[in-house]
């Protein structure tokens, strides 16, 4: 095993999650940044043509045109996108080969992009964009489910940002070490689940703040605690998530999600911009 795995899967194991500095370049993140934006025109046309604004803004900056867009009606604004994603552009995000050599150092070569992809456009002190303190295994698992002879879903969940994310825009917080806990209580709240406050008090004190910038990736364990800070700042906190899990898997979900890497499967891999894009959400 080379050097550069070792210390990750160490780091990994030992608090949960791997800052990969400048993993994606430039032109890739700008890719991913027009794919917004197009999306972004898209919300304006359809806002338009209902009467609900009378100007789509247009020159608006990427950080802001969204909120812009909404002022005065957020809570008809879109809190993320999902099935949206089928955009070429973003193939060079959730396949990016770089990325892929450190999944599979963690996950080994079966490798399935979860269906579970999204752009969230965190907007100004929005209640509604806020994500709680959470597993995203307390979302996902209900043991008694999961199949004979599996324990847990083998899953590594991935966050990047595409304008810079500071706690003063609503970067995420971990709390490093919580991934061994195991699943811990949820609580339902308007928009999400949040993690028992009993059990919170107990770690949350050690929580660091995930600052990055664009092209920063950050690799963390599905049972580390986590949330997002309110964005106190005047712009959007536009970001991508995203999740690998281990293919010979099942996703326990009614969707399959999209083969990354296999050796098992290899017609049936994701292998160019054109082909994600002729991809939908299933
Ligand atoms: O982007 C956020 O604020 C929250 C994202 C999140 O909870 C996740 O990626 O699992």
């Amino acid at each position: 095993m080379q050097t550069m795995e070792r210390s990750l899967l160490a780091d990994f194991d030992r608090q949960g999650y791997v800052i990969l500095a400048g993993l994606l370049p430039d032109e890739v993140v700008a890719g991913a940044r027009r794919a917004m934006a197009r999306l972004v025109d898209r919300e304006a046309s359809s806002l338009l043509a209902t009467g609900r604004i009378v100007d789509p803004l247009p020159d608006a900056p990427f950080e802001t045109r969204l909120f812009d867009l909404y002022r005065g009606r957020i809570d008809d604004a879109p809190k993320s996108f999902r099935p949206e994603l089928h955009l070429a552009e973003l193939f060079d995000v959730f396949f990016s080969p770089a990325l892929l050599d450190r999944v599979e150092a963690l996950l080994g070569e079966e490798i399935r992009l979860y269906p579970n992809y999204t752009a969230r456009p965190k907007f100004p002190e929005a209640s509604r964009h806020l994500v709680l303190w959470h597993q995203d295994g307390g979302y996902t698992a209900n043991q008694a489910a999961l199949p004979e002879g599996v324990n847990e879903l083998r899953m590594v969940n991935v966050w990047s940002p595409l304008v810079t994310a500071t706690e003063a825009n609503g970067c995420m917080q971990f709390v490093p070490g919580t991934h061994r806990l195991g699943v811990v209580p949820h609580e339902g709240r308007e928009h999400y689940l949040e993690i028992a406050p009993a059990v919170l008090a107990q770690h949350v004190d050690r929580a660091v703040s995930i600052e990055l910038d664009p092209g920063d990736v950050v690799l963390f364990h599905n049972l580390l605690f986590h949330q997002g800070l309110p964005n106190r700042s005047e712009h959007i906190r536009w970001s991508l998530d995203w999740r690998y899990q281990d293919a010979t898997q099942p996703t326990m979900r009614a969707t399959i999600g999209h083969l990354a890497r296999s050796t098992e499967h290899p017609d049936e891999v994701v292998r160019s911009r054109e082909e994600w894009a002729r991809r939908s959400f299933v």
